[in-house]
């Protein structure tokens, strides 16, 4: 079968799944988490995002596997909801999805349906989407936001992000890519960058996320620097949305 039929045919078995990986503050504890899809193939083999996404994009089936994750992920903030215990839950939505016809409509029905909060959505986008320059996009943005969705601005610093339109957006979080957390240690220029991009956070007042955090030595100066939010295989890695929400319901 050529790929633009399996993956039809994976949607309309379900087999697009929604993990989690948990996004942690300063004292440790975890406070809401990045959905990750991961196609489950019937035999059981777990295919990764960088295998399918890029020609899901190309075929513009991303818009409806983005669809199965916000329906996921409703469900999950549904969940978190009901337990007490409201935590934010980060999708990544790429430009093809984000401009899609009726996305708005799309997420605000979703969330109506699984009744779950839009306050607790945070939607990912990348500087490609806000150098594409659409009016749409921040139409879209403000719309979504009188709604209670927040925004972040995913592998920040490996874009050509417009500061000037980045600071008038509706942008709540800055995601700073893995590469400059993870050079930082061995190279002084990426360093600087670094601790540039935590104090651009702060002036700007937007939070920060540092991602792709490995080692306790990474955390110890992140959080020095000032970062709100760490994420890495150093605390969690993806899982199924399942086990992470059991966790968050056992913990409280
Ligand atoms: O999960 P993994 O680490 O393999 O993710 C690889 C890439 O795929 C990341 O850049 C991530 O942003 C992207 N990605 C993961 N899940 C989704 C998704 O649900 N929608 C979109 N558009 N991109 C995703
Ligand atoms: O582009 P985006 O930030 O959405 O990408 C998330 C990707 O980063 C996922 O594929 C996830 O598995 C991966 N990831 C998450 N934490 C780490 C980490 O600590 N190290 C590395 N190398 N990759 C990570
Ligand atoms: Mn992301
Ligand atoms: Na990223």
């Amino acid at each position: 079968l050529e790929i633009e039929s399996q993956i039809r045919h994976a949607l309309g078995q379900g087999q697009f799944e929604c993990w989690l990986q948990s996004k942690v503050v300063a004292d440790g504890s975890v406070d809401g988490a990045e959905a990750l899809v991961r196609w489950r193939r019937a035999d059981g083999q777990l295919v990764r995002p960088d295998e399918f996404i890029p020609v899901a994009e190309r075929l513009k089936l991303m818009i409806p596997i983005g669809i199965e994750m916000l329906q996921q992920v409703a469900q999950v903030i549904h969940q978190l909801e009901q337990a007490k215990v409201p935590q934010a839950i980060a999708v990544n939505v790429s430009p093809v999805e984000f401009l899609a016809p009726n996305f708005v409509e799309s997420v605000k029905e979703i969330f109506t349906e699984e009744s779950a909060s839009l306050s607790l959505l945070t939607i990912e986008i990348t500087e490609s989407l806000l150098v594409s320059g659409e009016e749409q996009v921040q139409q879209r943005m403000e719309q979504l936001r009188l709604h209670g969705v927040t925004f972040s601005i995913d592998d920040f610093g490996t874009g050509y992000s417009n500061l000037v339109r980045l600071q008038r957006l509706p942008i709540n979080e800055l995601k700073i890519d893995r590469q400059f957390v993870q050079q930082a240690e061995g190279n002084p220029k990426h360093k600087a960058l670094l601790d540039a991009m935590l104090s651009m956070a702060k002036a700007l007042n937007m939070k920060s996320v540092a991602e792709g955090v490995e080692t306790a030595e990474q955390a110890d100066y992140l959080l020095a620097q000032g970062a709100d939010y760490l994420q890495g295989f150093y605390y969690a890695k993806p899982e199924p949305c399942r086990s992470w929400l059991e966790q968050q319901l056992k913990a409280r």
